[in-house]
């Protein structure tokens, strides 16, 4: 149970590096609120008499405008630096381009061989399939190989869609009109689940991301025939 009060096992670098910023962003957060309850207490409970000793101190006048400074700046560069990470580096072995629909998601694989195209949709209750995870499966989920930089270019072919992987510490909007682009590149085999993170019409909660991540050999295979 405690497991889940955090964020999930990534499968790559960058969400490796996000769960690391999280716990660390968490620890400042409850720095400031045990300090800030602390001063609360020490000034109640001295029936306000501490409060004359704070008047025209410039020392601490200088503190509280340094400290929380350095704070903001020990939060912002870490920050910075992940976000220009998720943009990712100039160069890639492999272009996924993900359209957001309502409310299904399609995929192309465009620069490999004659180019791969397909529609991913959700695995309702009523087709008559094992669900092994409910609301998250899909009928063709996208194929990908591990160790291998892959460039995902998220759009839209209607209204604002979000394409979301929690596993992998990434979100993109979905705009119509628009390409905003991703790095991925994972390091094992595995499954990822996302879902649309974006509110986008009524069918919102059906229509979840499901990436395989298989070796180059079975990649290769699997769009062979
Ligand atoms: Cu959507």
């Amino acid at each position: 149970m405690y497991n889940s009060l955090g964020l999930q096992d990534c499968f790559n670098y960058i969400g490796m590096e996000v769960y690391l910023f999280h716990d660390y962003s968490m620890l400042i957060v409850l720095f400031i609120l045990i300090g800030v309850m602390l001063s609360v207490l020490v000034i109640l409970g001295s029936g306000g008499y501490m409060v004359k000793g704070y008047r025209s101190s410039e020392f601490l006048e200088l503190t509280w405008t340094v400290v929380p400074g350095f704070l903001l700046m020990s939060l912002g560069v870490p920050s910075l630096f992940l976000m220009y990470y998720m943009e990712g580096a100039v160069k890639y072995d492999l272009t996924v381009k993900a359209v957001g629909h309502q409310w299904y998601w399609s995929y192309e694989i465009g620069d490999y061989g004659e180019g791969i195209e397909f529609d991913s949709y959700m695995v309702g209750l009523d087709d008559l399939v094992v669900e092994i995870h409910r609301l998250l499966n899909v009928d063709n989920s996208l194929v990908l190989p591990y160790l291998t930089k892959i460039r995902v270019l998220v759009g839209s072919g209607d209204v604002l869609h979000a394409w979301a992987l929690p596993s992998g510490g990434l979100k993109a909007d979905a705009c119509p009109g628009r390409l905003n682009v991703l790095s991925l590149g994972v390091c094992r085999p595995g499954s990822m689940y996302g879902q649309c993170s974006e509110i986008c019409g009524v069918n919102h909660s059906f229509m979840p991301i499901h990436v395989e991540w298989v070796s180059w050999e079975d990649f290769l295979m699997s769009h062979a025939a």
